[in-house]
């Protein structure tokens, strides 16, 4: 039986893994099957939501690192979609810290390597970061940049002539050699990266022990769909937000606003907004050192509409 092209994608968290996923949804060769798995740090689950559409099967693998606490729910969660969709292709977003090549030796191993072919290993990489040090001296940074067949230089518009030069000069460099390097914004990975040809990827030994992450805490929130939101009060939530969780690392949510979706997404000390085509709940998560989950609950339940409350 055919086997099904696996491509993971990794990067650091924030860094646009998600929003390219919804750009190759978008641009999918028509005559493929796709399914896609997420897999999330926190417990609620946001880009599964983010993502969903008519046409493609999305599961969600959310609460820890892909590769260890994550690991066995990710092997059945993948035989299932393979068993009930045979897709031509799986597209998988790591966590932004999930060890990106303990997942590929996850997906390697039986039963799951029998209908699987690894291929190419997407890993995105905020220029800005790339070239400083402080990200650099990371293991799993390292690690992700590493695995990459491909190397895809997102958000090249917040990056300065320089920075970008700088990324040129260092991503030319790595060795071994990157199959394809290339900059984009908003996610615009061109399809046919997908196919370009993977190195096999050595057997995964951690360099850092599983759970050093445990330096970050992760609080999610879920309402029922009939609640709405008030779009200028999200806004002003968001705006906030840094100033009410210091060392917030990174916040996200669905947010129903009147009789539509939003995607609400703070990265980077910047936040933006998509339309999705989810239609369910609303929810919303945060991770940073410390939460203060009662204040933060009553923030949001304060952004509700009046008819919301009613
Ligand atoms: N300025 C800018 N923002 C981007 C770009 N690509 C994605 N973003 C935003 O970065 C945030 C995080 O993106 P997301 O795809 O959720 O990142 P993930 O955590 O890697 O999945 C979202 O608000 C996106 O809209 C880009 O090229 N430029
Ligand atoms: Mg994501």
């Amino acid at each position: 039986m055919k086997k099904t092209v696996v491509n993971l994608f990794t990067g650091f968290l924030g860094v646009g893994k998600t929003t390219a996923l919804r750009h190759l949804i978008e641009h999918r060769p028509p005559h493929e099957k796709w399914a896609i798995i997420v897999n999330e740090f926190g417990e609620v689950g946001i880009d599964g939501a983010a993502l969903s559409n008519d046409d493609m099967p999305v599961a969600e693998i959310a609460g820890g690192c892909l590769c260890c606490v994550a690991g066995p729910q990710m092997t059945a969660t993948v035989a299932t979609l393979l068993r009930r969709e045979h897709p031509d292709r799986l597209l998988v977003e790591a966590s932004g810290l999930a060890h990106a090549a303990g997942v590929i030796d996850e997906l390697r191993e039986k039963p799951l390597g029998d209908a699987l072919e690894i291929g190419a290993v997407m890993t995105l990489v905020d220029p800005r970061q790339f070239v400083s040090d402080e990200y650099l001296r990371q293991p799993l940074y390292r690690d992700q940049i590493a695995l990459a067949d491909v190397l895809v230089a997102n958000k090249i518009d917040m990056a300065d002539v320089e920075t970008l030069e700088a990324f040129r000069r260092q991503a030319g460099m790595l060795f071994p050699p990157k199959t394809l390097i290339a900059e984009v914004r908003q996610g615009q990975l061109d399809p046919a990266w997908l196919s370009v040809a993977a190195r096999p990827q050595p057997r995964y030994r951690p360099a850092v022990p599983h759970g050093d992450t445990g330096q970050w805490d992760s609080q999610g929130w879920l309402f029922e769909p009939d609640v709405e939101f008030d779009g200028e009060r999200l806004v002003d939530f968001f705006d906030a937000l840094p100033k009410q969780v210091p060392g917030l690392v990174r916040a996200k949510g669905v947010f129903r606003v009147l009789d539509s979706w939003v995607w609400l997404n703070w990265a980077e000390g910047q936040w933006g907004a998509n339309q999705v085509s989810w239609r369910r709940d609303s929810r919303f998560e945060l991770i940073a050192p410390n939460i203060d989950a009662e204040v933060l609950g009553g923030l949001l339940t304060r952004c509700r509409t009046d008819r919301g409350e009613r």
